[in-house]
C-alpha cells in the first residue's frame, strides 16, 4: 500500500500508477497511453504555418464554392434548426444541406436547460427523438430528462457535422432573402444572402460591405423568437410582402405553446419553411421557456415539410 501524498490529495481518486510524476523525480516516467512514448522525446511530426494555412482555407473555398447551389439551406443552429438537419441529412444523403449560423458558437439557447440549471426537460412524446439520438434521461412519467442540456445539443451537433452531405458556416449572418416573382406576382424564397456576423452588426458605422449569396430552393429558417439576430426571415419576409403582418410572440404558457408550435411549423412563404421559435412570432403563438420537445419535434416536422415541397420548388427554381 502506497502512503497518501500531498500529490495523492491533488489528484484525488485518479489511479496512482497513472499519474505522471512531476511532483517525484525519482519515480519511474507513467504515461496513459503507449501510442505517446516518452514525454521526453515526444515530438510533434514537423509543419509549416502556411500549410496550415491551405489546410483550412482550401477547404473552407471549395466549401464556399459546392455549397453556393444548395439544395437546403438551414438558417440559425438551435435546437430546432440542428434537429432538422439530422432528419433530412439521414433520409437525404444526396441532398447538399448548408447551415448558416450567426454566432461562432451552433446550439442557439440549448446548452444550459433554463435560466443557469443543466437539467433539459422533454414532454413526451419527444423521447423518442433522444432515443433516436442514443441518449440517456430519466423518465418521469410524462415527461423525461437530459441530465444536462449540452449532452443534447452535443450529441445532436456533433451527429449533423458528421454527416458528408452537411456545411456549417458559423459567424455567418442570414441578412436578407433571395426572392422570385412568379406570374400571378407571388413572391417566391429562392435562397440566402450572407455575410461575416461582424461585417452584418456594423452595417450601420462602417462603410458598406456587399455580400455573398446561396441558391437554393428551400429555405428552413429556425432563427428563434425575436431579438438582436432572431426571427429574422419571419421579419423580412413582411418587409418584402411574402407575409402580411407578425403575430408576436405571446407570454408563457407550456401547455399550449408546444402543440401550437410544432402543429404551426410549414412552408409559410412559397420556399421558405418557417420552424422553432421563429414561428412564434409569425403566428403570435405562446413560449414555452425551458421545455424542448417542441423544438426537437418542430426540426422533425420542418424536416418532413422540406421533403414534401422540395421537388416541386426544386423545379421551380432551376431556370429561374
Ligand atoms: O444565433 C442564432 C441561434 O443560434 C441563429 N440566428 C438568428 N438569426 C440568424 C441569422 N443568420 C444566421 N440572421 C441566425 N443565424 O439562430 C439560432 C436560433 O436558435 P434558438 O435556440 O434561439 O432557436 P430555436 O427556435 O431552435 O430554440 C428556441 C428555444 C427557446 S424557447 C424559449 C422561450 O419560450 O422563451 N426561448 C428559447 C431560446
Amino acid at each position: 500500500m502506497i502512503p497518501p501524498t500531498i500529490v495523492d490529495k491533488a489528484l484525488g481518486s485518479f489511479p496512482r500508477e497513472l499519474q505522471t510524476n512531476q511532483f517525484n523525480l525519482s519515480a519511474p516516467q507513467q504515461t496513459t497511453d503507449v501510442k505517446f512514448g516518452d514525454w521526453e522525446t515526444f515530438k510533434f511530426a514537423p509543419i509549416r504555418e502556411s500549410t496550415v494555412s491551405r489546410a483550412m482555407t482550401r477547404r473552407y473555398f471549395a466549401d464556399l464554392d459546392k455549397y453556393a447551389e444548395s439544395d437546403v439551406v438551414i438558417v440559425g443552429a438551435g435546437s430546432s434548426g440542428l434537429s432538422a438537419a439530422y432528419v433530412l441529412a439521414k433520409n437525404r444523403p444526396e441532398l447538399k444541406i448548408a447551415i448558416i449560423e450567426a454566432s461562432v458558437s451552433p446550439g442557439g439557447g440549448c446548452w444550459l436547460g433554463g435560466q443557469l440549471f443543466s437539467a433539459m426537460v422533454l414532454r413526451k412524446p419527444a423521447q423518442y427523438f433522444l432515443d433516436e439520438l442514443e441518449i440517456e434521461y430519466e423518465d418521469e412519467g410524462d415527461y423525461v430528462v437530459v441530465k444536462h442540456a449540452a449532452l443534447f445539443m452535443s450529441t445532436l451537433l456533433a451527429k449533423v457535422l458528421a454527416f458528408p452531405n452537411v456545411k456549417l458556416f458559423n459567424a455567418t449572418c442570414v441578412e436578407d432573402l433571395i426572392t422570385r416573382k412568379d406570374e400571378s406576382g407571388q413572391i417566391r424564397v429562392a435562397g440566402v444572402v450572407t455575410n461575416w456576423t461582424l461585417v452584418t452588426m456594423h452595417h450601420d458605422d462602417h462603410s458598406c460591405m456587399d455580400p455573398n449569396t446561396i441558391n437554393a430552393p428551400v429555405i428552413l429558417s429556425t432563427t428563434g423568437h425575436d431579438g438582436p439576430f432572431g426571427a429574422f426571415s419571419a421579419k423580412r419576409a413582411v418587409a418584402i410582402g411574402g407575409l402580411e403582418k407578425l403575430g408576436g410572440m405571446r407570454g408563457l404558457d407550456m401547455n399550449v405553446a408546444e402543440d401550437h408550435i410544432v402543429k404551426g411549423t410549414r412552408e409559410v412563404v412559397p420556399g421558405l419553411v418557417i420552424g422553432g421559435m421563429e414561428l412564434s412570432e409569425v403566428d403570435g403563438s405562446n413560449r414555452m421557456g425551458p421545455t424542448f420537445g417542441a423544438m426537437a419535434l418542430s426540426g422533425v416536422k420542418a424536416a418532413e415539410t422540406v421533403l414534401n415541397i422540395y421537388e416541386a420548388r426544386r423545379k421551380q427554381n432551376e431556370y429561374n
